[in-house]
């Protein structure tokens, strides 16, 4: 199973003239667990070739790809994944071309998504958005951590959030039940993308360890 911890989503507009392997790089050096490409109406055959240099760095520390939207690129490239939208390709279709082994990822706005996407088959879900974001304009209204936590008890697959994260808020998501948190911004746009990544991984390990403090401390109370 993959780690979802913490989840880059690239968006070269974003990165303020920095290329896509070398966000990807410095997201790695600080701490992310996976990585989505993510091109809006670029040429196929960049697409492919961004996604092919990607796969390259990221095979070499086992680190996994996800493509955003397009089967067809996750399966030229050999890639880890793909991630689709509710008006992108059903599961059902991607899974028969993509197969088995192929994770397929699905970005739920309701507790009707995601159990639809859990009966689907679905490996996980990303939560979107949480929090309202300047970075994406046709989101649904955000779900804030009610909504994640609704979701959080309607299904068991893996569950990331996405929207508006950022490390002062990354803890809130983990404690509600985020298995992950998906940034863009908060790792493309900063002026340093490999400490953002670690302040944001270090919110997440800490939000972790703390609830397994607590739930110990809670456990040997009751003796
Ligand atoms: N899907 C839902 S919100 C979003 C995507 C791709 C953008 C999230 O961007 P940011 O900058 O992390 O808020
Ligand atoms: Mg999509």
């Amino acid at each position: 199973m993959f780690d979802y911890s913490l989840y880059l989503v690239t968006d070269r507009g974003l990165a303020r003239g920095r290329s896509t392997p070398d966000i990807v790089r410095a997201a790695i050096a600080g701490g992310a667990t996976c990585v989505q490409l993510r091109e809006k109406n670029r040429p196929i055959r960049e697409f492919i070739e961004e996604a092919r240099a990607l796969k390259t760095i990221l095979t070499g520390v086992g680190i996994p790809l996800i493509i955003n939207d397009r089967v067809d690129v996750a399966l030229a490239v050999n890639a880890d994944g793909v991630h689709l939208g509710q008006n992108d390709m059903h599961i059902r279709d991607a899974r028969r071309l993509a197969g088995t082994s192929m994770i397929i990822g699905i970005s739920v706005e309701s507790v009707h998504d995601a159990l639809h996407a859990e009966a689907e088959g679905a490996d996980y879900i990303g939560v979107s958005p949480i929090f309202v974001t300047p970075t994406k304009h046709d989101t649904a209204p955000a779900l804030g951590l009610e909504g994640l936590r609704a979701i959080r008890a309607a299904v068991t697959l893996p569950l990331v959030g996405i929207g508006g994260i950022h490390p002062e808020n990354t803890a809130d998501l983990i404690r509600a039940g985020a298995d992950g948190v998906a940034v863009v911004s908060a790792i493309v746009s900063a002026p340093c993308p490999r400490s953002a990544a670690k302040a944001l991984r270090q919110q997440i390990q800490s939000a972790r360890t703390k609830e397994h403090a607590w739930t110990n401390k809670k456990n040997t109370a009751g003796c």
